[in-house]
């Protein structure tokens, strides 16, 4: 019986991607960049079964609209119209409940699944380019380390010593989003007076977060990766509707990571489409940063260092 298992990780985004110039093609506004999680991760097995179509997520057997996302992004490896005696099991292996179940390591486990059990071997662009249609920042997770995704669709790797950073999500609320990326991304590219500002300072940042790595200026990547989800965040309040993630939990850390600093303690937040505040730090400043992450009640949190990128495990 046919069986591929693949694992892909989570990427958290030190500049953000948000907002496309095409939405069907999922070409982005600006080029960002992202940290590849090795303790977030999804594991995906494609196998033949005697049955319809199916796809389990959690061990949970999935019904419209999640049926068929997965269903309409296979069709992009196979001509077969119904895929039947396909079954898709699907596991995101993150603390139960921790809100921190991402689209991006599950559809790059997918892609990378589906590449051998369709037996298409695409290259690696050409994976990336279907990738990014189930998510677009999914195709970032195909690479391990950190990565770049330029908006021109080419993806790579940036050298930097992937002992030193580590990054703490830390849990604020669990729960479903207010507002899908998807759509929320929409929103912005159609009524933020501050879109036109969030590209060209998006643009510049991922330039100036590039040459911060070459140097390895670990506090030039820590002030960019701030700015970068506070623009965005930014960008998408002055919205119509505004779009509000945070939560008055997510502005305690950010201001408790802040003072942090001041005592010399590397850590710099950021933070996605949800309340979860993702806290950079290094393998040197973490005891300090758990420390004072307990002290303010803030113990619900999950260390990662630099994960591998997607692959077959079996
Ligand atoms: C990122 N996010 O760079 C940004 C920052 C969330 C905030 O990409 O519409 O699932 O499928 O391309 O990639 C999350 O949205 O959106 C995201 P689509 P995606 O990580």
């Amino acid at each position: 019986m046919k069986k591929v298992t693949a694992k892909a990780s989570v990427n958290i985004a030190l500049i953000k991607y948000w907002g496309k110039e095409n939405d069907e093609e999922v070409v982005p506004y600006n080029s960002s960049l992202s940290m590849t999680l090795d303790n977030l991760y999804t594991i995906t097995t494609i196998i033949q079964s005697n049955e319809d179509f199916s796809f389990y997520l959690n061990g949970k057997k999935q019904e419209t609209t999640e049926l068929e996302k997965v269903k309409s992004f296979l069709k992009l490896f196979t001509s077969e119209v119904n895929l039947k005696n396909v079954k898709v099991i699907s596991q995101n292996f993150v603390p139960t409940a921790a809100g921190l179940a991402s689209s991006a390591s599950g559809f790059a486990a997918l892609a990378v699944a589906a590449n051998k059990y369709f037996e298409t071997n695409y290259c690696f662009d050409k994976l990336a380019y279907i990738t990014r249609k189930g998510s677009g920042s999914a195709c970032r997770s195909l690479l391990g380390g950190f990565v770049a995704w330029e908006k021109d669709g080419t993806i790579y790797n940036l050298e930097l010593p992937k002992n030193k950073l580590l990054m703490v999500s830390v849990i604020i609320e669990e729960g479903k989003k207010v507002i899908s990326s998807r759509d929320a991304m929409k929103l912005t590219v159609n009524t933020s007076p501050l879109y036109k500002t969030w590209i060209r300072e998006a643009n510049n940042d991922f330039k100036k977060m590039k040459e911060a790595f070459i140097v390895e200026d670990y506090k030039q990547i820590g002030v960019l990766t701030e700015k970068s989800a506070k623009l965005m965040h930014a960008t998408m309040l002055v919205s119509d509707p505004p779009i509000l993630y945070m939560k008055e939990q997510s502005f305690n850390l950010w201001q408790l990571i802040s003072s942090l600093r001041n005592k010399g303690i590397y850590a710099y937040a950021t933070m996605d489409a949800g309340s979860n505040v993702k806290v950079l730090t290094t393998k040197d400043d973490l005891e300090n940063l758990e420390f004072a992450l307990k002290q303010n009640n803030f113990s619900n949190y999950i260390i990662s260092g630099v994960g591998e990128g997607a692959c077959i495990i079996e």
